[in-house]
């Protein structure tokens, strides 16, 4: 193995591919045992079974610097098939390890196990992991933390200390029963009873007063707070009162620095915010809140989630008590007006340390409609709960898509496509229309396994475009094993005449999860530098489980370390 040093030196006097060839074992390995066991939780005064990792919930956080390796033996000890993402993980010729279920692997079945082997090159900052099967991700999770490499600052104040906050959505009854029943009977999926904060709702739910994250702070201090969604179905605002926050990173990618007192993260995003504590603060506990932003059509869970930020000064004690609980004012659930702003506000640090390498000439544009539709009930008594009797579905480019019964990566690595998946994904709509005007009179999705094959190297504008069949919803789509940059944003349908004058190619956000807005569009382009099947799909899972996901897959690139190595020994089998 080449040492630290040696590497940078060596840095110095190679070409980039070849650095990077040598340098990226130049960190060390980081092994984790993740058992996956039913675990007896009381939330709500209701004690339930859910699926844990280790016993532990929310699970472990993963703890790795930039250029380590990590590796994960998943041992599954309970009845459902599971397999593990580590969303936000590049993936860099490791498509192997990066988890969804029948696209990049087989689930991992009951007594099996699966050594997930990574290597994280070129990020750092806040991740997570979570299930990618159905819908068990809702208890499967926990934080990816990716320090910069030893010895690294961060360009921004050097935190006293660092907390992930991670917010879940809980529900009394089994998730998998409710999501079963919801693509039986075609109607919406039950909502969820709480959202919780680090696994806890907090006192603003009945019987859950016990269970509340608390945050202990020392006056005058910077804090860095990791925030992760790894709710199922909703976007959150999140506050704390009578404090600011200041928005450093997005999807482990640095920002410039900005001051807001809410943040807006959608399920799959991660936030990574300073909280500077105050000097001798007379009011020692705040609540910190999050309640979701919700645009859609159907109903939600319009509950808040509370935890309390508590200061400790050290020259007082039993200072707790007597004080008044301030509140955050939060924007209401529908709120595009603040939404918008705050997204505006995201910018990459773009600085000759960090630049923004948005790729400036494009090979491919495509243009994606997402939304929801329609499928004809085929219930036996012919009984649906969808919209007249229909069955609710959702596509991209009115392809609502079909799981494959074995795992797409290994299909198209030893070239068995056939009978899994077709590679006549449509670059277009089908069919034009006011996407965001009245729906047009036939709202009937397409089924099919279909993928858009690219290029190695290629240079991918993607516009996604939201309909307002059944109703205009903002998504938020998340895109595997790549970084992609927000160029803009807009309402309305996207005119390719106008719009792209304004995109930003300077310092536009880089991320993985990007919420097409409500009744808008939003333009994104990556280059496809990573060999593989990549998912694509919206993070809100009822969506995902109604059909609002594809896949790309990217080919091999000519030079030796441009190509995906053969599957691992032990690659689950269907
Ligand atoms: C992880 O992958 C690397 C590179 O392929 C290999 O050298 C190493 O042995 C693997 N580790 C485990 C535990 O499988
Ligand atoms: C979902 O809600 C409906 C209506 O309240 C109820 O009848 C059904 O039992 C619920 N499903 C589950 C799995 O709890
Ligand atoms: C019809 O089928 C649906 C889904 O299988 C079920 O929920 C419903 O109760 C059935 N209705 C009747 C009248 O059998
Ligand atoms: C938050 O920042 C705004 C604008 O910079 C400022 O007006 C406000 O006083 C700050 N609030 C707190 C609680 O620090
Ligand atoms: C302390 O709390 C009171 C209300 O209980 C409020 O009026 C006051 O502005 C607070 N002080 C500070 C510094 O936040
Ligand atoms: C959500 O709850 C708030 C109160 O917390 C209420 O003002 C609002 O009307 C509710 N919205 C919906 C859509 O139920
Ligand atoms: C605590 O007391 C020490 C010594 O009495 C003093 O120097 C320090 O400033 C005090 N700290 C706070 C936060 O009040
Ligand atoms: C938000 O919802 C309220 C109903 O709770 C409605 O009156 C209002 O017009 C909505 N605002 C927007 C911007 O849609
Ligand atoms: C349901 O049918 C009614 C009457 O034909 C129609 O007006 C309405 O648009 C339909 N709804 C959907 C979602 O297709
Ligand atoms: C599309 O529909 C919207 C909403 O009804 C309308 O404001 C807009 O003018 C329509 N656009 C076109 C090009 O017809
Ligand atoms: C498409 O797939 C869904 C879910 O598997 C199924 O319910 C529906 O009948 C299918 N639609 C068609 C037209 O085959
Ligand atoms: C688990 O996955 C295997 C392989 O795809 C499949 O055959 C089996 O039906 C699945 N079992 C369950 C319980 O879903
Ligand atoms: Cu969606």
């Amino acid at each position: 193995m080449i040492s630290h040093n040696l590497c940078f030196f060596v840095m110095t006097i190679l070409s980039l591919s070849f650095q990077l060839a040598l340098c990226k074992h130049s960190g060390i390995t980081r092994h984790y045992k993740f058992d996956i066991k039913m675990k007896s939780v009381t939330r709500l005064c209701q004690t339930k079974s859910i699926v844990t990792v280790n016993g532990q919930f929310p699970g472990p956080t993963i703890t790795a610097r930039e250029g380590d390796r990590v590796v994960v033996k998943v041992i599954n000890h309970v009845q459902y098939n599971v397999s593990i993402h580590w969303h936000g993980v590049r993936q860099l010729r490791s498509g192997w390890a990066d988890g969804p279920a029948y696209i990049t692997q087989c689930p991992i079945q009951t007594g099996q196990s699966y050594v997930y082997n990574f290597t994280i090159i070129g990020q750092r900052g806040t991740l997570f992991w979570h299930a990618h099967i159905s819908w068990l991700r809702v208890t499967l999770y926990g934080p990816i933390i990716i320090l910069p490499k030893r010895e690294v600052l961060y360009p921004f104040p050097q935190p006293y200390k660092e907390i992930p906050i991670i917010f879940g959505e809980w529900w009394k009854a089994d998730t998998e029963t409710i999501i079963n029943q919801a693509l039986q009977t075609g109607g919406a999926p039950n909502i969820s009873d709480a959202y919780t904060i680090n696994g806890l709702p907090g006192p603003s739910y009945n019987c859950s007063a016990k269970d509340t994250f608390k945050l202990k702070v020392k006056p005058g201090k910077t804090y860095l707070l990791r925030l992760i969604n790894a709710a199922l179905n909703d976007e959150l605002f999140f506050s704390i009162a009578n404090h600011n926050l200041t928005v450093v990173e997005a999807d482990a990618v640095y920002t410039k620095p900005f001051n807001t007192n809410t943040i807006l993260i959608t399920p799959g995003q991660t936030t990574n915010v300073l909280l500077k504590t105050k000097n001798h603060h007379p009011n020692a506990t705040f609540l910190m809140a999050a309640r979701p932003y919700a645009t859609g059509p159907a109903t939600f869970d319009n509950t808040t989630t509370t935890s309390i930020l508590e200061y400790h000064h050290p020259n007082k004690t039993n200072q707790v008590t007597k004080l008044p609980l301030l509140r955050p004012s939060l924007p209401k659930f529908n709120d595009t007006t603040f939404a918008t702003k705050f997204i505006k506000k995201l910018r990459s640090l773009a600085n000759s340390k960090f630049p923004a390498k948005v790729p400036l000439k494009v090979d491919r544009r495509l243009f994606f409609t997402v939304g929801l539709g329609l499928n004809p009930c085929t219930n036996v008594n012919q009984t649906c709960q969808g919209p007249n009797n229909t069955m609710l579905a959702a596509a991209v480019n009115n392809v609502s898509f079909i799981m494959p019964n074995t795992a797409m990566l290994q299909a198209h690595f030893f070239n068995q496509s056939k009978g899994v998946y077709t590679t006549d994904f449509p670059t277009n709509p089908p069919f034009k229309f006011n996407y965001t005007g009245n729906p047009p009179n036939n709202s009937k999705v397409v089924n099919g396994t279909k993928v858009v094959v690219l290029p190695f190297n290629t240079s991918v504008e993607l516009v996604m475009q939201d309909t307002s069949i059944i109703g205009a919803e903002s998504h938020p789509l998340h895109l595997h094993g790549f970084n992609f940059f927000v160029l803009g944003q807009g309402f309305g349908n996207f005119n390719p005449n106008k719009d792209p004058a304004k995109f930003n190619l300077v310092d536009p956000v880089e991320r993985n999860t990007v919420g097409v807005p409500s009744g808008g569009w939003v333009a994104i382009r990556f280059l496809t530098d990573n060999p593989g099947v990549w998912f694509m799909h919206c993070h809100l899972e009822v969506h995902t489980s109604w059909g609002l996901k594809m896949a790309w897959i990217v080919m091999d690139g000519k030079l030796k370390n441009q190509k995906l190595p053969p599957p691992p020994k032990d690659l689950p089998k269907c």
